[in-house]
């Protein structure tokens, strides 16, 4: 056997070619280490793929432009899980990141609130799941000695603490108790009732009958947006003169959330 061949064999690349002549003694090892590391790939790509699957059935609507990405991620786990081809994992490492970029600007809302744990759990899985498939499909790539089992075990852990936590945050919620006066507001199915009457000095109630997290900001009003945590509600006290103004959501994709406040 040349020395090239057993390389071939153990799987390394030529540029290890650094008088490393001992490849028989740990190839049985080495080729565990890679399949087992390829495998991490592909649960990898799938979790995400089953992650965002979750949240669109959460949402109740299909993301159009995040299809072709799942598609893609499923084939490159196929891919992947059956061919040695460094060539996918890198594809995959670029496809991930190009996604985790994307969708960068819709989760990071998300996951700066973990009280509404129906939007942050998900989000945790799916962005989690593309961070660890890209740094095992990096290392995969370029051979770095670790096991997919290994850092999946230590990824599900640092899980099951943030999603504990979120879900801690999520039942601490108190809803707002609505006062006489008070004009209650529902966001239901992504949208907010199309004209909201209320009296000079009081207060306004949201009630958010959705999974995802909703906001609550009126356009010359001052003062920020009030959040409104998943399945929970917000009060919020406006010193607003009489008029009309429009008030909205103001997340990123919730730009259908608007509707007019009849101050009077
Ligand atoms: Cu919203």
């Amino acid at each position: 056997m040349t020395l090239e061949s057993t390389r071939g064999a153990a799987g390394s690349g030529p540029e290890r070619a650094g008088g490393d002549i001992e490849v028989d003694r740990g190839e049985p090892e080495v080729v565990t280490a890679w399949s087992d590391t390829r495998d991490g790939v592909a649960i990898g790509l799938l979790v995400v793929v089953v992650g965002v699957v979750g949240i669109m059935v959460s949402l109740g609507e299909l993301l159009v432009e995040v299809i072709p990405f799942l598609v893609v991620f499923v084939g490159l786990a196929v891919w992947t899980a059956r061919s040695a081809s460094r060539s996918a994992r890198w594809i995959a490492v670029a496809l991930l990141m190009v996604f985790l970029g994307l969708n960068s600007i819709y989760a990071s809302g998300d996951l700066a609130h973990p009280e509404s744990a129906y939007a942050f759990i998900p989000t945790v899985v799916v962005m989690g799941a593309g961070l660890v498939t890209v740094v095992l499909a990096a290392m995969s790539a370029l051979r770095h000695p670790a096991t997919g089992r290994r850092v999946w075990m230590a990824a599900g852990a640092g899980f099951l603490v943030i999603a504990g936590a979120s879900v801690i945050a999520a039942v601490r919620v108190e809803d707002a108790v609505a006062r006489s006066g008070d004009a209650v507001v529902t966001a239901a199915d992504f949208e907010y009732p199309a004209e909201v009457r209320l009296g000079v000095g009081a207060g306004v109630v949201v009630e958010n009958d959705d999974a995802s997290r909703h906001t609550f900001v009126v356009d010359g009003a001052g003062g920020g947006a009030l959040e409104v945590p998943a399945g929970a509600s917000s009060r919020i006290e406006l010193d607003l003169a009489p008029g009309t103004y429009r008030y909205y959501c103001d997340i990123a994709g919730h730009e259908a959330m608007e509707g007019t406040l009849e101050v009077s």
